[in-house]
């Protein structure tokens, strides 16, 4: 197993990878990032062990295993960055929320070594401040391995997710991207936009509407608190998936707006009825 992590982004996804395996597997970690104040204070909370702005440092620490924690915006930039510092057949994995290209992508750098991974946890939260070492139990990891992914590499990453108490499952690059546009990127996506339309309606009426929040508002609108650049890169990344996705939603609330204008009664039931019973079965 592995026993020296390198952590590439010292945000809350990385500090909470990085006291899982410290504390679950005994690893001693080292944490990377450009921001020398996410370094100072994961020291200072023992998020990590060591940390460095700089990624010629890794070279030192002599990894076993290195895992990306940035926005997937930066992953080409520090797929450079590592490359020149790492040996090869180092293990590399990932915590992002966008596979796809990306995966072919890093394995242009990193050939079989490389293992896409998506832990399905989180929250709005972010900063190394947050790290929570449980953050992983319970919780769904989805690996993309490719025909290329080298088979070792993949059932030790397979392996180590398991050991922090996570269910692993394995899913194509690109089948992932469709799937998580929709169940993850689309609602993200609106409720950024329903902030933005709460602040134009605010205007409107000249009403400060956000002093009136009730639980659904607050229920629904919890995830727009997310990383605006995280959730840029995202958007970015996975544009064509979440587009498609962000049109289909666009019917649907047209459809519901049709229904109310022209007072359906028993359409507006049936539409809410279906949307119920969906909403029932996934918890
Ligand atoms: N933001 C989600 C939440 O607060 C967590 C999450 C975000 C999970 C991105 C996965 C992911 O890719 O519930």
């Amino acid at each position: 197993m592995f026993k020296r992590v390198a952590i590439v982004g010292v945000g809350f996804m990385g500090g909470s990878f990085s006291l899982a395996v410290k504390s679950r597997l005994g690893c001693s970690t080292f944490g990377m990032d450009i921001n020398p104040e996410a370094i100072k204070r994961g020291k200072e909370l023992g998020v990590i062990d060591e940390g460095s702005t700089q990624m010629l440092a890794l070279r030192d620490f002599e990894p076993d295993l290195v895992v990306l924690a940035v926005p997937v915006g930066a992953f080409e930039q520090v797929a450079r960055g590592l490359k020149e510092v790492l040996d090869e057949k180092v293990l590399i994995t990932d915590l992002g929320s966008v596979k796809g290209r990306l995966v072919y992508m890093m394995e242009d750098f990193f050939g079989g070594y490389f293992v896409g991974g998506h832990p399905i946890a989180g929250t709005e939260k972010s900063g190394v401040q947050y790290s929570n070492p449980e953050l992983f139990k319970n919780k769904r990891v989805v690996l993309t391995p490719t025909q290329r992914t080298d088979r070792l590499a993949l059932q030790k990453v397979k392996f180590m997710w398991e050991r922090l108490d996570a269910f692993v499952e394995f899913m194509d690059p690109f089948v992932h991207d469709v799937v998580f546009g929709a169940v993850s990127h689309l609602p993200h996506a609106v409720a950024f936009a329903l902030m933005d339309a709460m602040e134009k309606l605010s205007k409107k009426t000249n009403i400060d509407l956000f002093l009136y929040p009730g639980g659904g508002f607050k229920d629904f609108t919890r995830i727009a608190a997310s990383d605006p650049v995280m959730w840029r890169d995202i958007f970015l990344e996975n544009r064509e998936n979440l587009l498609w996705a962000i049109e289909e939603f666009i019917q649907s609330l047209e459809k519901l707006k049709g229904l109310i204008e022209n007072e359906k009664k028993e359409e507006l039931i049936e539409y809410l009825q279906r949307a119920r019973e969906h909403r029932l079965r996934i918890d």
